[in-house]
């Protein structure tokens, strides 16, 4: 472990990570300062999440001379690293680090890490899911802890986890970007267009999530998907072994989950074993059967016990704000899909729905083509209605109508609450509402959380 007492370390972003760290340095005898854009009025529930611990605020924005005499300095994910106050302590040769990689650093278990551009949360979740269900078979003292980009920093366990537990961390792109240790299980899910606002290039965004793999040894595991050209490509960067998903057999005798005859496998060398009916499984659409089968090659990889991955499959019916059905009510299924924050991501819950859909597309863009979302949505959608700062980017995405097109209405609408009462009355019995909005809250919430928690209580309400 270092030794971080007396050393001076400037944590920049006062959210969930810029906490977490604070409590982590202080408790280790650091000399902390919190650094943030936003002032102090704006930061309450944060600042009250620190519970007077000893360190220095510098808010309102990022005052160079912090960083006199800084030895760290460490990025929370929301910060791009081209600002101005980055780029100074680069050139000042003041160490980057955050959150993720500090824990990959000190934590004594192992470490499976889970990327990629959809699925992660999901398959974090539902990996965690067999991992504790393993434990409790055994009834052991082993824990599974599970964490990361899905909400909560390791970070703050560290000082609980044993030698013997396992840890699944989701890791984000804006995580892996900086970051200079690999897990021992390292999954790709999969590599399609997200932040590009923030990368710059495909290619950088690549870069960024193959950080996953470029520190692994010899003795660690890859995850890599099959049927996904940007995953698979991935293949040269891998330093021990592969375990990998996708839907048909892996080649000969390397090592990999798969689907034959409606029932899903794990081939290791010569062995073939029968893991557990596709049937059982409870989420919807081709993506999570993808997620299902990527849970399943990490559980190989991590030795999980088949009764308890058995289990956790017929267990698992998904994490909230992704595909979450909140309500059925007069016929209608209210679908939570916050989420959603990039155009691909709502053709993947559109293509899961087999139902007459009124889809809720809204939000913020990032700079990610609506094409190929707009032509499914004038294929396959009922009703459109449109909220949020993205409104005309949308509306001109999907166009004027066309002829034998199936969508029959598109509404623009002032915000989500107006959206919801426009859906209120158009949707019909039999029908999904399904708010998948494929661009991100931050036009009007907090979080896609927040945006995700609006939907929800207003449909409970109704
Ligand atoms: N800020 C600055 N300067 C800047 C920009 C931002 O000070 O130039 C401040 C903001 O005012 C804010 C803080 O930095 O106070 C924002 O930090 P943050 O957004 O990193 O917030 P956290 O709560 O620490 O959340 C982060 C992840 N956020 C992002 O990746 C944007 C969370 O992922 C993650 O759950 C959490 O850490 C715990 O690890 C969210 C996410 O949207 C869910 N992730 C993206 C995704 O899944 O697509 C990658």
């Amino acid at each position: 472990m270092k030794n971080y007492s007396g050393k001076k370390i400037v944590i920049i972003g006062v959210a969930r990570q810029g906490q977490a760290l604070a409590r982590f340095f202080t408790k280790r005898g650091a000399q902390v300062v919190l650094t943030d854009t936003r002032e102090k009025e704006l930061l309450s529930e944060e600042l009250s999440g620190l519970e007077n611990l000893p360190v220095t605020l510098d808010l309102g924005g990022h005052h160079i001379e912090i960083l006199e005499g800084a030895d760290l300095v460490c990025v929370s994910s929301g910060v791009p690293l081209t600002i101005p106050f980055i780029q100074e302590a680069l050139i000042r040769n003041i160490p980057l680090t955050n959150d993720s990689q500090i824990f990959l650093e000190e934590c004594p278990c192992m470490v499976a890490g889970i990327t990629g551009s959809s699925g992660k949360s999901t398959t974090t979740a539902l990996t965690g899911l067999m991992a504790k269900t393993t434990f409790e078979m055994k009834s052991n003292r082993q824990k599974a802890w599970v964490g990361g980009n899905i909400g909560n920093p390791l970070i703050d366990s560290l000082d609980e986890i044993q030698e013997d537990d396992l840890a699944i961390m989701e890791l984000s792109s804006f995580q892996l970007e900086l970051m200079k240790n690999s897990p021992q299980v390292a999954a790709v899910l999969n590599i399609t267009p997200n932040h590009l606002d923030r990368h710059g290039s495909m290619d950088a965004y690549i870069d960024a999530k193959s950080h996953i793999l470029w520190f692994q040894h010899a003795d660690d595991i890859a995850i890599l998907n099959r049927d996904d050209e940007a995953s698979w490509s991935l293949l040269p960067e891998i330093k021990g072994d592969l375990i990998s998903f996708g839907l048909n057999k892996p080649e000969g005798r390397s090592n990999g989950t798969y689907v034959d005859q409606d029932s899903v496998w794990l081939q290791i060398g010569r062995e073939k074993l029968k893991m557990f009916p596709v049937e059982w499984i409870q989420l919807r659409g081709r993506h999570n059967l993808y997620n299902v089968l990527a849970a399943s090659a990490i559980a190989a990889a991590t030795t999980l016990a088949l009764p308890a991955i058995q289990s956790a499959v017929e267990e698992f019916t998904g994490i909230p704000h992704r595909l979450e059905t909140v309500r059925e009510i007069n016929g209608v299924t209210w679908i939570n899909d916050s989420i959603a924050t990039a155009p691909e991501r709502t053709i993947a819950a559109i293509e899961s729905i087999s139902e007459p859909i009124v889809l809720l597309l809204g939000g913020r863009d990032k700079d990610l083509p609506w094409d190929q979302l707009a032509a499914l949505v004038r294929n396959k959608v009922e009703r459109v209605i449109i909220f949020g700062e993205a409104a005309p980017i949308i509306n001109d995405a999907i166009g004027p109508r066309r002829p034998g097109q199936h969508l029959k209405s598109v509404v623009t609408t002032k915000d989500l609450a107006e959206a919801l009462k426009t859906a209120q009355i158009q949707a019909q019995e039999g029908e999904v509402v399904l708010l998948s909005p494929g661009g991100t809250s931050y036009d009007a919430f907090k979080d896609f959380e927040e945006r995700g928690q609006f939907f929800r209580d207003w449909v409970n309400q109704l």
